[in-house]
């Protein structure tokens, strides 16, 4: 259960830094570093100011050595992170002195935090939501500034009163199925059947667009991984290169130069593309490229999408139509390189395998046509919803399998109802769908829910 003890932990990366800091939370915050800290102009944290800072000393209370020269700045309850007395130490970013700092606080009476454990607090104090707290990490981890709002749209509470408005929708029609199941003779002032079937309607369409919200945070959060695939010698390490801005991958004019999946991310509009360049595909007797193909052909199938490149300036080869026609089904891109030499490729038997497929003509090595396809990938992934995006959520796994059980939960109370169930069946499904709603807001979290969420934290947030 929720401890009353005073924990304390390192909240700045571990290395060296120009500040790093040691914070404490808890009744004794105020007291333990009143024991660690001298001032040079006299005073006590305990006689500071609400959200002062003060200039001092860490000295070792045990045998009185000077630790380091520190800032520090103090929050009381409730007005701080945690709804705690909070104390901050703002020390050199020295891991030693960090580390003396925070064992003294230890041996004053502080407990070193858990990962997470300060945001625990700030939920389990109630200043913010399960849904909020979650937010918390996907804030930290945010690559790319989209990422980063859609997060914070959520620290703010965005998605928690998106799912309470939800919620009191599901409320009303659970009260009048309530209704109507225990006055079923009587006119008790339930809505009638049609309009709770409408309303139900409306929540699962609400709900639905949540989770529409939530697929384009998941592409926010986890990117869209491109594959760059193509025979030997094409130029695919070059259009990596190309559309990174700088030499990540060896380039050479010898076929089969790339052996290992190259992975690193861009950022085009905002949306990370993971962009995957891999070995040249072709029949190889030699044991190291033959990995690096089928793992760039493993690479092809787990794609979202697919840079297919072929080189412009020389006849087609059979590897090439090949590849053309593992695309399958998958959302590709044609990309005809090297067309700053004469482009003497058989393009037409291309687009007998790709079809429909999108080609694009570029020079890696000269920079041509590189924003066509960024404008290319960004069409192939959203279709032109990419507005949309500034309305993506950040949903994780826990919340995504919540909203949808809510979903199918409501589907199936309205379905009842339409099938002229008694009102019982579609209120309990209609109870499953607030409840469910609930628990991604954190009410009646269990421990161990609680413990995997804040695990997944780093230490001092
Ligand atoms: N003229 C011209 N040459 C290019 C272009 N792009 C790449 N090349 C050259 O083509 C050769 C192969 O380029 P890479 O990028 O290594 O080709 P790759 O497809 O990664 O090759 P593998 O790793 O062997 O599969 C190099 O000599 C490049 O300089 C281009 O747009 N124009
Ligand atoms: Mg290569």
């Amino acid at each position: 259960m929720y401890r009353q003890d005073t924990i304390v932990a390192i909240s700045t990366p571990i290395g060296e830094g120009a500040i790093g800091i040691v914070r404490m939370s808890g009744e004794k915050s105020v007291e333990i570093g009143d024991k660690l800290i001298i001032f040079k102009r006299g005073g006590a944290i305990r006689e500071m100011a609400d959200y002062s800072m003060s200039y001092g000393q860490v000295i070792d209370p045990f045998d009185g050595q000077v630790v380091d020269e520190v800032v520090v700045s103090v929050m009381r309850a409730p007005r701080s992170y945690t709804r705690e007395d909070v104390v901050e130490i703002n020390c050199h970013g020295g891991i030693v002195a960090l580390k003396r700092a925070m064992d003294l606080a230890v041996q004053l009476g502080a407990r070193v935090a858990e990962p997470g454990e300060f945001t625990k607090r700030a939920f389990l104090n109630g200043r913010i939501d399960l849904s909020q707290a979650e937010a918390v990490i996907d804030v930290i981890r945010a690559k790319t500034e989209a990422q980063l709002r859609a997060a914070m749209q959520s620290l703010e509470g965005g998605l928690s009163s998106k799912i309470r408005n939800l919620r009191s929708q599901i409320l009303e029609v659970y009260a009048h199925l309530e209704v109507a199941v225990d006055f079923s003779d009587e006119d008790a002032g339930a809505l009638p059947t049609q309009d709770l079937i409408q309303k139900l309607g409306e929540c699962q369409k609400e709900a639905g667009k949540l989770l529409a919200d939530a697929r384009r945070g998941k592409i926010l959060k986890e990117g869209v991984k491109v594959g760059i695939v193509g025979r030997p010698n094409v130029g695919k390490s070059s259009l990596l290169n190309a559309l990174l801005g700088e030499r990540r991958a060896i380039v050479t004019s010898i076929p089969g130069t790339t052996r290992d999946v190259i992975e690193e991310t861009a950022n085009i509009q905002g949306v990370p593309f993971r962009l995957q360049d891999t070995a040249g595909i072709r029949d190889t007797g030699h044991e190291v490229e033959k990995i690096g193909v089928e793992l760039s052909l493993k690479t092809m199938e787990e794609a979202d999408v697919v840079l297919y490149v072929v080189d412009g300036s020389e006849p087609l080869t059979k590897e090439d139509l090949e590849i053309g026609r593992k695309l399958g089904s998958k959302k590709a891109l044609v990309v005809v390189n090297k067309v700053d030499l004469p482009v003497v490729a058989e393009l037409d038997q291309v687009r007998q395998v790709t079809g429909e497929r999108k080609e694009i003509r570029i020079s890696a090595t000269k920079g041509w046509g590189l924003e066509d396809v960024e404008r290319g990938l960004v069409e192939l992934v959203f279709a032109g919803e990419l507005r949309c995006l500034d309305e993506a959520i950040m949903v994780n796994a826990r919340q995504k399998e919540l909203l949808e059980k809510a979903q199918r939960a409501i589907v199936s109370g309205r379905e009842a109802l339409e099938a002229g169930m008694s009102e019982e069946f579609a209120a309990a499904d209609v109870r499953i769908a607030y409840e469910a709603l609930g628990e991604i807001l954190g009410e009646k979290s269990g421990e161990d829910l609680l413990d995997r969420i804040f695990s997944e934290f780093c230490i001092g947030k």
